[in-house]
């Protein structure tokens, strides 16, 4: 009898020693799976989305497309709807038929910048080939370029101005009193042109691309 009650107490004893063992990997778990969702929503959710969240007051839809081959560093990176996608930045270009869309560089840059943008930037041939390949060889495209004065050449966007990175047209720039530049398509080929910065034209918005 008295060794039936010791067996059956060591019975209990492992049983309660496995079911503490369970609670324990359980809660264990369940802070480690708490722990990673916390961080997680931080990461993808704190930082990019608050940037998303911000373009959703402009744009009402978005287009995103996944990067990267492995399931685990799929990256998801989104543009407007309807704006063109190249490296890390989208782009809008008016199209042929609009004709509301003429305006002073000071004027365009205002338009491109409510809705989170701002004008063309142009920092490579790659970028430049990109651009007056979906342009109409008809218009001139004011692009995010200005003189702050003496041939002080400034990109909207603060990155600085690669001499050895520009795209004059033969002869360009002409005349301190034009402090303003247009991408336009002259004498068979695309290149830049400094004009009255009053003078009305189409233009390139250019935004970095929303990663999600
Ligand atoms: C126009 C104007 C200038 C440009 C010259 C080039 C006559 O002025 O577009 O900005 O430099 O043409 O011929």
């Amino acid at each position: 009898m008295v060794q039936e009650r010791n067996l059956q107490g060591k019975g209990v004893c492992w049983s309660l020693r496995l079911w503490s063992a369970a609670v324990i990997s359980i809660l264990l778990l369940s802070t480690c799976f708490i722990a990673h969702c916390v961080v997680t929503y931080q990461f993808t959710m704190d930082k990019p989305n608050t940037r998303l969240s911000e373009l959703h007051t402009y744009h009402s839809s978005f287009t995103c497309f996944s990067e990267g081959t492995m399931v685990s560093d799929k990256v998801w990176s989104c543009c407007p709807k309807d704006w063109k996608l190249l490296g890390s930045h989208c782009y809008l270009v008016p199209t042929v038929t609009s004709t509301d869309s003429a305006a002073s560089w000071m004027k365009s840059e205002e338009k491109c910048s409510q809705m989170g943008a701002h004008l063309l930037v142009i920092h490579s041939q790659k970028e430049q080939d990109f651009i007056t390949n979906i342009l109409s060889t008809h218009a001139a495209y004011f692009i995010g370029l200005r003189d702050s004065g003496h041939r002080q050449w400034q990109w909207v966007d603060q990155t600085p101005y690669d001499e050895s990175a520009t795209f004059w047209h033969k002869g360009e720039p002409s005349s301190e009193d034009e402090k303003c530049v247009i991408l336009n398509h002259r004498n068979d080929q695309w290149g830049w042109n400094d004009i009255p910065c009053n003078h009305k034209h189409k233009s390139v918005c250019q935004m970095k691309k929303i990663y999600l």
